[in-house]
C-alpha cells in the first residue's frame, strides 16, 4: 500500500483509520475524503481531506487518478438504525458507492477494504458461536446491503481480479466521534454520559448479547488484513472477527467498578431492539485467527477503563 483512499473519513471507524495509516505510512501517502465539507481538525491538519460523493463515480475516479491510489479503504454508509428510517437513500449510499468504487477499482487496479458487520447475518443465522460460512437472511436493508455488499466484493474479485478483503465488525466501541445511528451505539452513548451525568437510559434491553470491538483493535484488524499476503486468504469478504460479547447490563456493570454511582434504566427502542435481536450474539472467528493472524487485545474491562479514561480527559478539557 503506498497510496491510500479512505471515503466515510469522518465517520467512527474512518476518524481513527486515517491517523493510524498515516503514522504507519506517512501523511502524504493517506486521502481522507469524507461528504463533510469541514472535517473534524486532525483529518484535515495531517494530511490531504477531500469531499467526495461515492454516488458520482467521476469524483471518486478523479480522486484516485489525482493521487494515483493503489488502495481504497472504503467506509462511506449509513448505518443500521439510519438505514432503517431512509432505506431508499441507504441502497443508494451504500450499494451505488459500493459498486462505483469497485468499477473504479477495476479499471484503475486498486484494492479494496470493505467493511461488513454482523448486520450481514439474520434471524435465520445461528446466533451462537455464528460459523465463518452460513445462512445470510438478514431483514434489514442495513444488512441487505451488507450481504450484496460481500457478494459484490466477491465477484469482483473471481470476475476481475480485484483484491477486495473484509471483515464483518462487531458493534464498534469508540472515544473519538460521537455515535452515528447505529444500533450499537448504546455501547458509546453510555460512556459519554456515564462520565457527564453518572446514568444512562439504555434503547436496547437487559440480556441482549451482541458481539463488540473496541475501536484500536477494529483499525489494526483492518491494516493487518490488507497486509496480509494474499496467498494465505481462503475467504475475503468477509471474515467473521470480535473481541467480547456482553449485554448492556454487563457493560454497565463494568463501568460501575470505574464510577460506583453510575446508574442505568431501560426505554426500549422497538426498532433498534428488533435490529439487534435478528444479529448474532457471539461469532466464530476462527477464519481471521487461521488464515491471517487475528487477535483481539482490548476485552471489556480494559477497554471500559481506557473510554473512562479518555472521555475524561475530553470532558476536563471542554471538548466533550
Ligand atoms: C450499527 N455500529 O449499529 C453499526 C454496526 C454491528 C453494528 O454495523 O449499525
Amino acid at each position: 500500500m503506498k497510496h491510500i483512499l479512505v471515503t466515510g473519513a469522518t465517520g467512527q471507524i474512518g476518524s481513527e483509520l486515517v491517523p493510524a495509516l498515516r503514522e504507519r505510512y506517512g501523511c502524504a501517502q493517506v486521502i481522507a475524503a469524507g461528504h463533510k465539507t469541514k472535517p473534524q481538525p486532525g483529518l484535515a491538519e495531517s494530511g490531504t481531506y477531500t469531499t467526495l460523493d461515492v454516488t458520482q463515480i467521476e469524483s471518486i475516479e478523479a480522486v484516485v487518478k489525482q493521487y494515483q491510489i493503489d488502495t481504497i479503504f472504503h467506509l462511506a454508509a449509513l448505518l443500521s438504525a439510519k438505514a432503517e428510517e431512509k432505506p431508499q437513500l441507504a441502497w443508494k449510499v451504500n450499494m451505488t458507492g459500493l459498486y462505483n468504487v469497485l468499477e473504479v477499482s477495476r479499471k484503475n487496479e486498486c484494492a479494496v477494504f470493505f467493511p461488513s458487520s454482523i448486520g450481514a447475518f439474520g434471524p435465520d443465522t445461528p446466533r451462537d458461536n455464528t460459523p465463518q460460512d452460513t445462512l445470510q437472511h438478514p431483514n434489514t436493508m442495513y444488512g441487505v446491503c451488507k450481504v450484496s455488499g460481500e457478494l459484490l466484493c466477491n465477484y469482483y474479485y473471481t470476475r476481475f481480479g480485484v483484491d477486495t478483503r473484509g471483515v464483518r465488525y462487531p458493534g464498534l466501541i469508540s472515544y473519538d466521534t460521537l455515535p452515528g445511528g447505529g444500533t450499537t451505539d448504546y455501547a458509546v452513548e453510555i460512556f459519554y454520559r456515564a462520565i457527564k451525568e453518572k446514568k444512562y437510559n439504555c434503547f436496547l434491553k437487559q440480556g441482549t448479547y451482541l458481539d463488540m470491538m473496541y475501536m484500536p483493535d477494529a483499525v489494526r484488524a483492518a491494516i493487518q488484513l490488507m497486509e496480509t499476503d494474499a496467498s494465505r486468504l481462503k475467504h475475503r469478504n468477509a471474515f467473521n472477527i470480535t473481541a467480547m460479547s456482553f449485554a448492556p447490563e454487563e457493560l454497565a456493570a463494568s463501568i460501575q467498578k470505574f464510577i460506583p454511582d453510575f446508574f442505568m434504566q431501560y426505554t426500549v427502542d422497538p426498532v433498534r431492539q428488533a435490529i439487534a435481536d435478528s444479529w448474532p450474539c457471539h461469532m466464530d472467528d476462527r477464519a481471521a485467527r487461521e488464515e491471517w493472524g487475528w487477535e483481539p487485545r482490548y476485552n471489556l474491562e480494559s477497554m471500559t477503563q481506557d473510554m473512562i479514561d479518555r472521555l475524561t480527559v475530553k470532558l476536563n478539557s471542554g471538548r466533550l
